[in-house]
């Protein structure tokens, strides 16, 4: 039977009050857009008319204004949980406004299907195409689709003609059994194929189809600047080295690379080193640097579970999809980022910390401790699992007032037991099979900026001295001076 088609506005109203609702996509990319817009506006509506209306929202990652930016403004977010880089969404989070659980991103899918939730009432799913016995080619992100398709009692799909370009083979799904029946992921090298380009659904749970055509939300990056530069080309120079003393196979091994400005950068600049070899990926979003590696040849592969990439890029990745085809795949991100595989391949991982501390703790996630910034994301996933465990960032920002590195870390995401190296604009410290006390060593002396050097040994003179040595009343003395002060650098011990 045909599916029937229906508007977005129509599709809206299937949602009800309290639901759990599970989108396909990673970042904008993949995310559906106009059923999400319309909930937003129909929770306008029944707010106006004094009725209740939240929901319970489940994704693969970060969406895009129509979904996590209306429905926060509309305060139609009861729940949420992953990563999100929504500014009202940030804002409502930190007002408590809404309750946010930051799951790591290889987990969501197993979470729901483990029942830590409850029941899936219904799915959305952004497709290039769907046939009426239930086969859906999601776009240019995964990120939970296929679980989401399984779980929820009723789907609705988005058929977004945006994307009608986007090619059929490019994707690899494939959905993990649960204990105690689960079974090893048989990929062996980043572009392993293990499942169908295509997810197949029960056409009898589809309420509709709903037919769009809306371009993705991308964001715009930053263009390089002359600290993020001087970031990669550190980045670049480890590598190197560690290459050079047999560390890393003279094969390299994958590389997997976090979001945002420095992340960018640091790939691209790993591509104009002539002295790393061509590279493949295993990561979770494809940003824009790695499809210019992947036409330049400095990148061979690229496995991910977005195409979180800008739209001239996109544009030209469908322009050009025969060649891109056989150089990119997209899986759920259970997949892309399973820890299993992330060990196998033996993956050099690359994320950004938002501060670090003189042990090598990491905060990616919470300013000063307590405001959420976007969420942990896939980074624990890697760094947890990985070959080399990096964390790059500015050594200072904010015009100096506030130092990325610091005495404790303020909250940790990733603890000094998995983070092997820390990289700033002023240099390298790597930390592997260093003690506590030669760890602080190395990175004061090595990644923190001059503005705020002496403050970290004064530190260490006045820390009580233990295997990791701290000041306990001094040791945020940084982030009250910040606090108080408007600046770090004011800071006392
Ligand atoms: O503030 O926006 O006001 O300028 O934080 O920092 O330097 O633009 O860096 O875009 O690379 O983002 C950690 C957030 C970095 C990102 C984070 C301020 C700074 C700026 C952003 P402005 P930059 P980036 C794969 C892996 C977690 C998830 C992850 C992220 C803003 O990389 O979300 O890695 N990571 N996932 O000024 C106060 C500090 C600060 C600070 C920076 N110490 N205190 N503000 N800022 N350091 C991807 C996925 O999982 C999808």
């Amino acid at each position: 039977m045909a599916l029937k088609r229906i508007t977005a506005a129509e599709a809206a109203r299937f949602v009800k009050n309290g639901d759990n609702v599970g989108l396909s996509g990673f970042t904008p990319a993949g995310t559906p857009k106009a059923v999400t817009h319309e909930i937003g506006i129909m929770a306008r509506e029944l707010h106006e008319k004094g009725q209740e209306f939240q929901i319970n929202l489940f994704t693969g990652a970060s969406t895009g204004d129509s979904c996590d930016g209306i429905l926060s403004r509309e305060q139609a977010i009861r729940f949420r949980a992953p990563y999100t880089t929504n500014e009202d969404f940030r804002a409502a989070v930190n007002r408590g406004d809404i309750a946010y659980n930051d799951v790591n991103l290889s987990c969501m899918a197993q979470e729901l299907r483990y029942g830590f939730y409850g029941k899936l009432n219904i799915g959305i799913l952004e497709a290039f195409d769907i046939t009426d016995d239930g086969k859906i080619w999601v776009t240019a992100g995964v990120g939970i689709a296929p679980t989401v398709a399984r779980l929820a009692d009723k789907l609705i799909v988005e058929l977004n003609a945006a994307h009608a370009r986007c090619a059929k083979g490019l994707h690899d799904i494939y959905e993990l059994t649960d204990p105690p029946y689960r079974r090893e992921v048989p990929i062996y090298k980043p572009d392993d194929r293990i499942g169908k380009d295509y997810i197949q659904v029960d056409p009898s749970k589809i309420l509709g189809v709903v037919e769009v055509n809306i371009r993705d939300e991308a964001r715009d990056l930053t263009a390089p600047n002359e600290i993020t530069l001087q970031i990669a080309h550190n980045v670049a120079q480890f590598l190197i080295s560690d290459l050079k003393r047999g560390v890393i196979p003279s094969t390299f091994l994958p590389l997997q690379s976090g979001v945002g400005n420095v992340a960018n950068a640091v790939l691209g600049a790993l591509g104009e080193e002539p002295s790393v070899p061509p590279f493949q990926m295993y990561t979770e979003v494809i940003q824009d640097s790695v499809i210019d590696l992947l036409r330049k040849g400095h990148c061979t592969f690229g496995s991910a579970s977005s195409l979180s990439v800008t739209l001239d890029t996109l544009d030209g990745i469908y322009d050009d999809m025969e060649f891109f085809k056989g150089k990119l795949v997209l899986r759920p991100t259970e997949i892309s980022n399973n820890p299993e595989v992330v060990r196998r391949l033996g993956l050099i991982a690359m994320n950004t910390a938002l501060e670090a501390d003189i042990y090598g703790n990491v905060n990616s996630t919470h300013v000063g401790g307590t405001r959420m910034m976007n969420g942990v994301g896939g980074s624990a996933d890697f760094t947890r699992n990985s070959f080399i465990s990096i964390f790059s960032c500015p050594s200072e920002v904010k015009g100096g007032k506030i130092s990325a590195i610091v005495p404790m870390c303020t909250h940790v995401d990733h603890n000094e037991h998995s983070v092997n190296v820390i990289i700033t604009e002023q240099g390298i410290a790597d930390l592997r099979g260093k003690s506590p006390a030669d760890r602080a060593k190395t990175i004061i002396e090595n990644c923190v900026h001059p503005d705020y050097k002496q403050l970290m040994w004064d530190y260490l003179k006045v820390a009580r001295k233990g295997h990791t040595s701290h000041a306990l009343d001094k040791a945020f003395a940084l982030h009250k001076a910040l606090a108080e002060k408007g600046d770090m650098r004011l800071a006392e011990f």
